[in-house]
């Protein structure tokens, strides 16, 4: 469906309301609009057919007329409009962190800049020196956001590429030639970003399938058309491979294509060494077809036990399988709740009833509504005279459900001295503190290390939030010393998180490995601003699998008893 391209314009109109220092609360609902619009990859159409989008949140009557507006005639009017009132290029600059609405009118004043690309080039000629309020860290810093825009722009997150997928997966395969459809590649081993998305079909008619694939009405251009492969760019930009094998083929094929390089290579040397050939499309002795249906099949002639694709990068992985010895991955069915999450006492779209019925509906049996601490003003965040309505709001609605609790909880702020941004005392009230940082990112290395290394020395503090910053397509994770983070996080039995938040995946797969050597435990958690949001769990449960984690590895995995007991100091 249209949720990408529709939550794209809703942001640039945002941008270009800001640089026309249009009232801050249409921008804010705009940017917000773009947000809900993205929740909801699958639902979007159902809800335009039966005239309910202002059942969603953040939408009202004007965005959904807009919705509506788009859905019939691929375009926005109001944007198309505005856009006709900023130069050309303008948006394009605007991407780019830290080039705010100002330096932008100013490199178009001055400069002529109107594109990534003159900008390089204006850089390099050292145009930019001697312009008002830009130093030479400015440039530097402009430099940084360049290279980030233009790394976001080549690989999708996984959130995209699996909306993306799923967009296709849904009318191929129910045409009656399809007999089994996966995606394969980096989408399969849940790579936190993907470069393109590959398709991968079972069945005796390719050529019909061919030409269902390349008539998808999301298609914009056919890149690549063969008997049995195409490439097409959607309308999103985004790369889709789609390849047909035969039935008996498939399994070899999706191990094949599912990769990674490194991992087949590895896989083609085992078979070598069986007298053994394996290619896409099966396993052969001299040149006869053994087998090739399944993975399973294949693994097993092998003489491995099955990998899931997560772990498929030759990191140790193939070793451990030879001898059985594979860990058993935590799963999306191993959750218990969800500890990382906004309701309307600060900047979420849903009250703490609405979130705590979306969590009982993914059948968890506790959710922690952390809401931002004081200090975090532009998100709301809550006083000690707020706390305290707030905590009651939640001991009534917990009275009313069964088998299920609310836990009282907050992300705190950490100040750029490493304090708490509530007292000791109050921070003893909750029933679970998420420390954060959310101000000071341009601090040293060994400052913002100190920060976080004395959040977790704090007796209160359960969980670092999003411990390393990083934000995909807009900023690098801060410079910190992670190892001394864990060594911390371990002695002092504080949690890190990994924040299943589409474009933060933090921590990441490397270092979730690193935490587990090192004795860390992980919570999984959504960073929900929507009730929607709740369901990204299973972005986050992607990035722990391939980290090598357990269960016994994730504290959310825990039921609640046993959670109290293992998070207490
Ligand atoms: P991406 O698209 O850059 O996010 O990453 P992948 O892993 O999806 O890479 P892609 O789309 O180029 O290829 C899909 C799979 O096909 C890859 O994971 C393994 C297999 N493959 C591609 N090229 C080669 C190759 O040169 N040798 C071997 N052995 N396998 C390859
Ligand atoms: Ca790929």
């Amino acid at each position: 469906m249209k949720s990408v391209e529709i939550a794209r314009i809703f942001r640039d109109i945002a941008k270009i309301l800001e640089i026309k220092g249009e009232n801050v609360f249409r921008v804010r609902a705009y940017e917000r609009a773009a947000q809900s619009v993205e929740d909801l990859p699958n639902l979007l159409e159902k809800y335009i057919k039966e005239d309910r989008l202002q059942e969603i949140p953040g939408i009202g009557k004007e965005l959904a007329e807009r919705i509506k507006e788009y859905s019939a005639t691929g375009k926005i009017k109001l944007f198309e409009d505005l856009k006709k009132t900023i130069p050309p290029g303008l948006l394009e600059l605007l991407r780019i962190p830290s080039v705010g609405p100002k330096t932008a009118k100013l490199l178009f004043d001055r400069l002529k800049i109107k594109s990534i690309a003159s900008l390089e080039k204006a850089i390099q000629a050292k145009k930019l020196i001697g312009l008002a309020g830009i130093k030479e860290r400015t440039i530097e810093n402009i430099q940084k956001g360049i290279a980030i825009v233009k790394r976001g722009q080549e690989r999708m997150t996984l959130a995209q590429a699996t909306a993306t997928a799923q967009e296709f997966i849904e009318p191929l395969e129910k045409l009656p030639e399809v007999k089994r459809i996966s995606t394969g590649g980096s989408l399969r081993r849940r790579k936190e970003t993907v470069r393109d998305v590959d398709i991968l079909i079972a069945s005796d008619k390719p050529r019909d399938i061919m030409h269902s694939f390349v008539n998808l009405p999301m298609v914009r251009d056919v890149t690549a058309e063969g008997k049995t492969k195409a490439s097409v760019r959607t309308k999103n930009d985004s790369q889709i491979d789609c390849r047909v094998v035969e039935d008996r083929s498939f399994g070899a094929a999706l191990m094949y294509f599912t990769g990674s390089k490194e991992f087949n290579i590895k896989i083609r040397q085992l078979a070598i060494k069986k007298a053994l050939k394996i290619n896409e499309y099966g396993v052969f002795r001299k040149d006869k077809f053994i087998c090739g249906r399944t993975e399973k099949e294949v693994f097993k002639i092998l003489g491995l036990s099955f990998i899931p694709p997560e772990l498929r990068e030759n990191s140790g992985e193939i070793e451990l399988s030879l001898k059985n010895k594979l860990p058993k991955l935590v799963t999306l069915n191993d959750i218990k709740g969800d500890l990382h999450s906004h309701s309307t006492w600060s900047d979420g779209n849903n009250t703490i009833e609405e979130m705590a019925q979306a969590a009982i509906k993914l059948g968890y049996s506790y959710i922690a509504i952390t809401d931002h601490s004081q200090s975090l003003k532009i998100a709301n965040g809550l006083t000690p005279a707020e706390l305290k309505k707030k905590k009651a709001e939640i001991e009534r609605i917990n009275k009313k459900l069964k088998n299920f609790r609310i836990l009282y909880g907050t992300e705190v702020d950490i100040d750029s001295r490493g304090k708490t941004d509530y007292p000791d005392k109050i921070l003893a009230e909750f029933d679970i503190v998420i420390g954060a940082i959310h101000t000071g990112f341009k601090q040293s290395r060994a400052q913002i290390t100190k920060r976080l290394v004395s959040a977790c020395k704090n007796k209160f503090v359960n969980i670092i939030a999003h411990p390393t910053g990083r934000l995909w397509g807009v900023r690098e994770a801060f410079d910190l010393d992670i190892d001394e983070i864990f060594k911390a996080a371990s002695g002092t039995k504080t949690c890190l998180e990994i924040n299943s938040y589409p474009q933060r995946l933090d921590l990441n797969d490397i270092n979730c490995r690193r935490a587990k050597e090192l004795g860390v435990r992980i919570s999984i958690g959504t960073d929900s601003h929507t009730a929607q949001q709740l369901q990204s769990m299973q972005l986050g449960v992607s990035v722990a699998r391939r980290g090598w984690l357990t269960s016994k590895n994730i504290i959310n995995a825990l039921p609640l008893e046993k959670l109290f007991k293992s998070i207490r100091k």
